[in-house]
């Protein structure tokens, strides 16, 4: 029953395995372990299916993980789950390695052939007493596979059970995979600058729940945030400002490079946005030649929106645009190219569908495919590009008559940068006071969206009134990890009672990570006992 989904392959495979622990076995004590459910574990995002068979995989420093051999990617999926590993237990387990014959208990993360695994992140986690099994037909199915193995790792060690230390794994089975290809977050860089090193550290704890997209909003009214090497004012001139007067900053390309290698191990596309044609301040006060809105453009700190615009009609604009798009898309190994399109009202109706229906074409000729906030399906766009739904149901509408895919981001419910409450030290409250629970009750499906449209789910932070990495944590946790779930898990997966009792039991992970995660009443935190050195980030 357990292995009936198991192919030709895996069979041959866990044949080996089990010789192995064969040969061990006389040294081998089976140490006794405590009765467990698996299905009570405070999984997030909630899996599909998960069957309990209670007891435990004895995690320790006699296990080895062992992954699939010429199997693309899944001997770095391996080595990345035991840097995890180490950095939560302490327990340098070998990946891979020859004649270990101390080896009592493996992990394997096999490249399986299953048609049961047909979409490219699905995974099924078998765990024994003996052995993990990890399948998964792609290395990105594996990648998602560790976050959950990660999560069932208990935070501390039962030390009762044996001499050494033993963390004991739940057993049983999880078959699992996402409801919906897109889930995102949106990072306004732009309003206030974010270092590598902060937006490093974000993509790390969105990874760990599933987040598969990272959309970072590269320019707007107050800053120009990455270098483009043939108009290089942007970031001398338009890099240097910020909301309320700071020093502003932007990435070089090595930095947005850096950026998105790192996202890409972490199996993380990057969105790049250049907003326009409104929100362009930063780049005409640059290059004035790019100013449409009749004043002579001057560097911004303030928040106020949508007094900005390119000259829809000059060549010298689609050339500039051409650049960027061209420098950029370079550097972005992902299939998107944002485009913004939001808020242009100084731009008149017709110059803006001009634009835009001339801009997607840029955008495709460098290959990517174009997304916009909703306002650009009142263009003639294509059904290939994307509409962000953040505020006009008219528009989300507009955009699924056309056959668009839309991401589902409504200000009111998805929106990271409104305050919890009216007490909330950071944020904004033009949509919404968005409290934790409000956050996680509802759901994209509901929206008048068909399934077939719907790509997936974003969470946006607008950084008007955060400038560090506290802050921006702040606004993002926990909320952040209740968007997880919202993309990840099924509706009937969902609930809110059951989600904020496995909320309450993230905290150990988040102080572990020094998130500065806002502490909402409505959840029973769990008390963080953790003592483990925190030199190490998990
Ligand atoms: C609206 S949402 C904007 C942003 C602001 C945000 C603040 C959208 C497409 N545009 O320019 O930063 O509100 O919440």
């Amino acid at each position: 029953m357990m292995f009936k989904n198991y192919s030709i392959r895996s069979i041959f495979f866990l044949a080996i395995t089990l010789a192995f622990l064969a040969c061990s076995e006389k040294e081998k004590k089976r140490i006794p372990m405590p009765t467990t459910d698996l299905s009570k574990v405070s999984l997030i995002p909630k899996p599909v299916h998960t069957i309990p068979t209670n007891s435990a995989f004895a995690l320790d420093q006699f296990t080895a993980i062992y992954t699939s051999k010429n199997a693309t990617g899944f001997e770095e999926v391996g080595t990345f789950l035991a840097d995890k590993l180490k950095a939560k237990t302490n327990l340098t387990i070998p990946v891979n390695s020859a004649g270990a014959n101390t080896v009592e208990r493996v992990i394997f993360i096999n490249q399986s052939d299953s048609t049961d695994l047909d979409s490219p992140e699905a995974y099924q986690l078998y765990i024994n007493q003996d052995s993990i099994i990890l399948n998964a037909n792609t290395s990105e199915g594996a990648f998602r596979g560790i976050q959950t193995l990660r999560q069932l790792v208990p935070n501390e060690s039962n030390d009762t059970l044996a001499t050494q230390k033993i963390w004991p794994v739940p057993s049983g089975k999880i078959m699992d995979n996402p409801n919906f290809a897109y889930r995102g977050s949106m990072l306004d860089v732009a309003r206030h600058f974010f270092s590598v090193e902060d937006v490093k550290k974000y993509i790390d704890l969105l990874s760990y729940y599933k987040i598969n997209v990272l959309h970072l909003h590269l320019s707007d009214d107050q800053g120009w945030r990455i270098e483009i090497k043939s108009w290089p004012k942007l970031t001398e001139i338009g890099g240097s400002t910020e909301v309320g007067g700071e020093a502003g900053g932007f990435y070089t390309q090595e930095d947005y490079k850096e950026i998105v290698r790192y996202a890409l191990e972490r199996y993380m596309t990057i969105v790049p946005e250049i907003d326009m044609p409104g929100h362009t301040n930063a780049a005409s006060v640059s290059y004035p030649i790019l100013n449409g809105n009749g004043k002579k453009p001057e560097l911004y700190e303030g928040t106020r929106v949508g007094f900005s615009t390119f000259d829809t009609h000059k060549d010298t604009v689609y050339a500039f645009i051409d650049d960027v798009v061209r420098e950029i898309s370079e550097m972005t190994p992902g299939p998107y190219f944002h485009v913004g399109g939001d808020e242009s009202h100084v731009t008149k109706n017709n110059d803006y569908i001009y634009f835009i229906n001339k801009v997607e074409k840029i955008v495709q000729k460098y290959g990517k495919r174009m997304i916009g906030w909703d306002e650009i399906a009142i263009a003639d766009v294509d059904s290939t590009s994307i509409s962000q739904w953040w505020a006009s149901e008219e528009n989300a509408k507009k955009a699924v008559k056309k056959g668009m895919k839309v991401i589902v981001s409504p200000a009111k419910k998805a929106y990271l940068d409104m305050q919890y409450d009216t007490l909330s030290k950071f944020g904004l409250h033009w949509a919404a006071y968005i409290p934790v629970d409000t956050a996680y009750i509802w759901s994209p499906e509901d929206y008048g969206i068909p399934l077939e449209n719907i790509l997936g789910v974003e969470a946006p932070l607008w950084s008007e009134t955060i400038s560090t990495i506290d802050e921006l944590e702040y606004l993002a946790f926990p909320r952040i990890i209740g968007y997880s779930e919202l993309s990840w898990s099924i509706p009937e997966n969902r609930d809110w009672e059951d989600y904020k009792v496995r909320l309450a039991d993230q905290a150990p992970f988040l102080d572990r990570m020094d998130v500065k995660y806002y502490p909402s009443p409505l959840i029973d935190w769990k008390k963080s006992n953790y003592t483990y050195d925190k030199i190490e980030k998990d």
